[in-house]
């Protein structure tokens, strides 16, 4: 039988049980000493760009940002890996920031170098920068520009898309698919000559006490946590609660189900069985027996919804960007 939204949707969970809010902490000195040298060059900065991951368009953005950063200097939102997203959404998303203060908005994907939605990011910032009070820059014929955001959600890139667009140069900015590849405050990276723009790399950087325990299970989906601090089997189950949610199951043919489930065990095992993923655990007679790999699988699923191929899903909810937009 045809799996539809009314005979599934009674069995799914309602909300997502986690045991501990501390597998969502991660805070290394890096960040800390990262944070402070932000702001301490702050005064050497004309405005910030704040990257942040389009899947999470309103949840996950540090909160220690806007009190010590954002509210000090101009500030311009990128929301990035838009090619994750559907285009139709944005507008909502639009509406919804503007009403909380938030109008220099971009969806950008930097793995395209071809597309054109942020080619307005630095006449934007230009424009914010000579209408603001630039204090003691203010005869600097330069522009400077903090990136910042939490890990892992393009800032590097979108220094290196920016300086191939206007400057046509290569990657000058680390980048790297796991959350805390660039690890301190970078040099100044021209990325225009007219104007002269320099843009300055930054750590990414989560808060150090995690609040909103939903938020953090979102980054850690989007990868902006690394996995095996949250444990990849929670990431998985916490995947496929938002999929169940949302009525999404691609994930029923991917694992080798015959219908939706709200059993992770139950869906890894099934799905290292599909996937022929196996592993050979000792016997208490000291054989070895081969075992379905539960870890690889979740691993396996883990990289489809990142990869776009369980559908192109924002794990917030934009109808309530609707409602207030
Ligand atoms: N799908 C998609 N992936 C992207 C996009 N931009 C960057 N990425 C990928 O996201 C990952 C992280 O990119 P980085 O530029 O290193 O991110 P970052 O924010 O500098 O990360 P940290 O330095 O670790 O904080 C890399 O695998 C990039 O290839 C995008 O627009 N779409
Ligand atoms: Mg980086």
């Amino acid at each position: 039988m045809a799996t539809t939204a009314a005979n599934v949707s009674q069995k799914f969970r309602k909300s997502f049980k986690i045991v501990s809010k501390d597998i969502l902490r991660w805070f290394p000195g890096h960040m800390g000493r990262g944070l402070r040298k932000m702001q301490q060059i702050l005064k050497t900065v004309d405005c910030v760009i704040e990257v942040h991951d389009a899947r999470v368009p309103i949840t996950g953005r540090n909160p220690d940002f806007q009190h010590k950063i954002c509210g000090l200097r101009p500030h311009v939102l990128v929301l990035n890996k838009k090619d994750l997203i559907e285009a139709k959404h944005e507008e909502a998303i639009r509406n919804y920031l503007k009403n909380t203060g938030i109008s220099s908005v971009f969806f950008g994907n930097c793995k395209d170098q071809k597309s054109r939605e942020l080619d307005k990011v630095i006449p934007v910032v230009s424009d914010l920068i000579c209408s603001s009070n630039r204090y003691n820059r203010s005869e600097e014929k330069d522009y400077s520009v903090m990136v910042i955001g939490v890990p892992n959600v393009g800032k590097s890139s979108l220094i290196n898309w920016l300086r191939n667009k206007h400057l046509n140069k290569g990657n000058a900015a680390q980048v790297g698919a796991v959350a805390g590849i660039t690890r301190r405050v970078q040099n100044r990276i021209k990325v225009s000559e007219e104007p002269k723009v320099y843009l300055l790399d930054t750590p990414g950087i989560l808060q150090p006490s995690v609040k909103d325990v939903e938020a953090g299970l979102k980054l850690a989906l989007c990868a902006c946590l690394q996995d095996h601090l949250v444990g990849e089997i929670v990431i998985a189950d916490y995947l496929l609660y938002t999929l169940n949610k949302m009525q999404n199951f691609k994930y029923v043919e991917l694992m080798g189900l015959e219908d939706p489930s709200d059993e992770i065990g139950m869906v890894l095992v099934k799905g290292a069985i599909k996937l022929d993923k196996f592993q050979k655990v000792k016997h208490y007679d000291g054989s070895l027996v081969k075992r379905p790999n539960i870890a690889a699988a979740a691993i396996y699923l883990i990289r489809e919804f990142r990869e776009g191929r369980l559908g192109k899903i924002v794990l917030d909810s934009v109808d309530s960007c609707d409602s207030t937009g």
